[in-house]
């Protein structure tokens, strides 16, 4: 018998989450049949699966009825392929989205139990390295609560992010496994895997009509399995799936090995194609020729587009009809073997031929870059791809053969086009990924105006000539359902007793806000509301890191990646000339701060290391100076994650986006800050000129070279050794981490970063922005004193946030690159 709707409407009567008795009751009955305890003798963490195996089966009844109304109305889906989704918990999200977060909390307290400690026990999804997988997860967000038929594809690491601790002030990285007592979201898809395959070779025949097929035999083949999440959207009715891959052997035993009695060689490759999916690669720049690492992207590609095209296929025949009813989003070059992957399905599978399959391909894919930096360019060499994928590889290389050609044929003679154009870097005999994602896709987007402009000018200025329109630009955004009404609930609700609810799926009604941004009420309570984040912040810090601050002083905060080009190195010789001002004057002319970092390094990334050990050793010499005793403090956050940023970024005053202009893509961070009251110290690079745009240069801290300036001062031949000599306060400080003086036992310790700044040429230009950048903090300084003014220009902050919500982003996305509509639930 055919299920109808209407048997979904059956099952609610099971529990009404409304009714505070109901929930105890499932809350209850969940702890014995589900966790298989005595709720007599629970613990929080037994509270905790107990409780999301009861929402559990709620969410997958809703994703059941938003996938009927896809099928129902026969929408054109969008397919968001990323490496990496880091959605951090789940629990108190899900519980916003539906709305029942104050019935279960009442429920739990009747059984003795507090929400937000059963809330902690959850162990974050890291399931990506920082802003790229960070904004999927926004996106999914918003793709639900919109009501956009969209869907995630990624790989179920085992082992997420690392966790970080810091030993003797270095970095010490720990494998964190999420999986280690279940996820009690995930929906294991026993019935949904695909082959994947690798290696073999191509044997290529002609039919009776002279057409051309091949096949690719012999491979070492792993399968992959599905396992599903579901994202709800705010107001709870539609939601979006997140189907992540985990790799499995297609053989537990190898039989040849086992007969022989060789046991261990008999299960040895099970474990081989089980590493797959492993662990996420913790670095977000260079990686060169990681046959790992090449695997997993081809691994998710293929299982990702095999299930796809059998999703399309199961209602309409036609394969050229796909670009019509779907889409695809490249999260970066990394899912870019999507591109020779359609093709080889299209035409190996189902037996279309090259200018049909290679019609379809281009209409179906768009790619958004996020990155400028050259070595973060992912390109693989032609070597390992043709072992590992050999029939891409030919794929690939008739592309480029039919791209080049079209190439001479507009640019007659012109040899240097065609060598910078192709697909295949001849010197280097590497394939271009970004070449091939920008070749397969119909639009290719950067992430901010800035971005989107120097990735036209200066990384693909011939694809934007050869392809006009082609690139456009959609800047990044944020979720305010997690970024203010879930880590913010005192700020949240202060904006909707003043302005009602309607932004949290709205953000231009902030807006509404600029009208309180004097009155002294409001403003009472708006600084009332971050003192109380800043002392929750201070207490995280004094847990983790065993420093006290006061949330009197000022919080100036600057957590993110550990990169070079984000400048932590400026701050932190930024804090030591302040230390050396306070301790020299012996006056407290300088208002009292807190400079707190958060960050991790990629493991292999010496320099990045270097920087985490400097803060480190320049904290604990700080904080140890009774001579600047409640003037200056600086701690590092250990662990930075997603559940630490929702604590840290509402409890700060100072958010520091000081990356050298031209480097950092967007940066989203910095509209979380914004958002929650926070002033931006910051260079005019990525999405901070806009947010100077909206929220008016009078109230924002704007500093150092723009990116046109950066790139004349380098032509004109750089001298960091000119500022070193010129500037006595800058030298002074460079001068004592020469010399050790933050390392007393082993004075060279940072010499590696100091020639960097000096000798190596300071790349980007720390010193060169350093005199700006001390005026631009000693403003701050002067600002903070006086409270009205600044309390004003945080509100205006807040209010003037609505573009950089990603509903806007998701929105423009759906209008201008996939051409999808919103869908309407059938039985709603
Ligand atoms: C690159 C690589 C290359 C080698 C292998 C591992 C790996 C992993 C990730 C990446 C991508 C890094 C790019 C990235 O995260 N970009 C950030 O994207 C944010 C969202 O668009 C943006 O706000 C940040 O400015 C940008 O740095």
């Amino acid at each position: 018998m055919k299920a109808s709707i209407s048997t979904l409407n059956d099952l609610d009567e099971g529990i009404d989450f409304r009714n505070v008795d109901q929930i105890k009751r499932g809350l209850l009955a969940s702890m014995v049949r589900y966790v298989g305890f005595d709720p007599e003798s629970a613990t929080p963490h037994d509270w905790f699966f107990a409780l999301a195996g009861l929402l559990r089966g709620h969410l997958s009844e809703q994703g059941m009825r938003t996938s009927r109304s896809q099928y129902g109305q026969d929408v054109k889906r969008v397919y968001y392929l990323s490496m990496e989704f880091l959605t951090g918990r789940r629990l108190m999200k899900h519980l916003l989205d539906l709305g029942i977060e104050p019935q279960v909390r009442a429920a739990l307290a009747e059984l003795g139990q507090n929400l937000d400690t059963v809330a902690e026990q959850e162990s974050d999804a890291a399931l990506g390295n920082g802003g790229l997988g960070r904004l999927a997860a926004c996106f999914l967000d918003s793709m639900a609560t919109h009501a956009y038929p969209g869907y995630g594809y990624g790989i179920r690491y085992e082992f997420g992010m690392f966790s970080q601790t810091i030993e003797n002030g270095q970095q010490v990285e720990h494998p964190e496994s999420w999986l280690q007592n279940g996820s009690p979201w995930e929906i294991v898809r026993h019935n949904v895997s695909h082959t994947v395959r690798f290696g073999g070779r191509i044997v290529c025949f002609r039919d009776e009509e002279g057409r051309e097929s091949c096949r690719w035999v012999d491979t070492d083949d792993v399968v992959a399995e599905a396992y599903d999440l579901k994202e709800t959207g705010y107001g709870g009715a539609i939601s979006v799936n997140l189907r992540l891959w985990s790799a499995r052997s297609t053989q537990d035993f190898d039989l040849r090995y086992f007969n022989e009695g060789n046991y261990i060689e008999a299960v040895k490759e099970k474990t081989v194609s089980e590493t797959l999916s492993k662990v996420l690669y913790p670095m977000d720049t260079t990686l060169m020729g990681q046959e790992l690492r090449l695997k997993q992207e081809y691994f998710f590609v293929s299982a990702s587009l095999q299930d796809i095209l059998a999703r399309f296929l199961k209602v309409h025949k036609n394969p050229r009809l796909f670009p019509e009813k779907t889409v695809i989003q490249l999260n970066d070059t990394h899912p870019a073997l999507a591109v020779p992957e359609l093709m080889r399905l299209l035409m190996d599978q189902h037996g279309l031929n090259w200018e049909d399959a290679w019609d379809i391909t281009r209409n179906t894919f768009a790619y958004t870059n996020h990155t400028l930096l050259p070595e973060a360019l992912e390109t693989w060499p032609i070597d390992l791809m043709e072992a590992l994928l050999p029939r891409h590889m030919e794929i690939i290389y008739r592309i480029n053969y039919f791209f080049l050609q079209e190439i001479r044929r507009t640019y007659p003679g012109d040899v240097e086009m065609v060598r910078r154009l192709s697909l295949i870097d001849d010197s280097t005999r590497r394939v271009r990924m970004a070449h091939l994602a920008v070749v397969g896709s119909a639009r290719v987007n950067g992430v901010a105006a800035l971005h989107t402009e120097l990735l036209r000018s200066r990384v693909f200025p011939d694809f934007d000539r050869i392809y006009p329109g082609k690139f456009v630009n959609v800047t990044n955004g944020i979720t305010q359902r997690r970024w203010l009404l879930q880590s913010n609930p005192p700020l949240a609700t202060l904006i909707t007793d003043a302005i009602g609810p309607a932004w949290v799926s709205d953000l231009d009604r902030l807006r509404d806000l600029e009208a309180l941004a004097d009155d002294a009420a409001f403003q009472d309570s708006f600084r009332a509301i971050k003192r109380k984040a800043k002392t929750r912040a201070a207490a995280l810090i004094a847990e983790r890191c065993g420093v006290a601050v006061r949330p009197e002083t000022l919080f100036d905060t600057q957590i993110k990646r550990i990169h070079e080009y984000k400048r932590q190195l400026l701050n932190i010789l930024q804090v030591i000339a302040r230390y050396n001002h306070l301790r020299a004057s012996g006056k407290p002319d300088l208002l009292p701060r807190t400079v707190i970092f958060g960050g991790k390094a990629a493991p292999g990334y010496f320099m990045a290391k270097k920087i985490i050990r400097l803060i480190n050793d320049v904290a604990d010499a700080i904080n140890h100076d009774p001579a600047v005793r409640g003037l200056l403090r600086v701690a590092f956050v250990p662990n930075y994650n997603v559940s630490t940023a929702e604590i840290l970024i509402p409890g700060c005053d100072l958010s520091e986006q000081i990356s050298t202009a031209g480097t950092e893509a967007s940066g989203t961070g910095n509209m979380k800050f914004a958002l929650n009251g926070a002033l931006t110290i910051g260079t005019l690079d990525g999405a901070n000129i806009e947010i100077r745009e909206e929220v008016g240069e009078d109230n924002i801290f704007i500093f150092g070279q723009t990116a046109e300036e950066v790139a004349r001062t380098k032509a004109a031949g750089y001298n960091p050794w000119n500022i070193y000599h010129n500037d006595p306060e800058l030298k002074t400080v460079i001068d004592m981490i020469r010399d050790g003086f933050f390392c007393t036992e082993q004075p060279d310790r940072y010499h590696p970063l100091v020639n960097a700044l000096l000798d190596g040429g300071d790349v980007f230009l720390v010193l060169a922005d350093f005199r700006s950048y001390m005026n631009a903090q000693a403003a701050v300084d002067a600002l903070y004193t006086d409270e009205k003014t600044w309390t004003r220009k945080a509100i205006l902050n807040v209010a003037r946030m609505g573009k950089f919500s990603s509903d806007r982003a998701i929105h423009t996305y759906a209008r201008e690159i996939w051409g999808i509509d919103k869908m309407t639930r059938d039985d709603a």
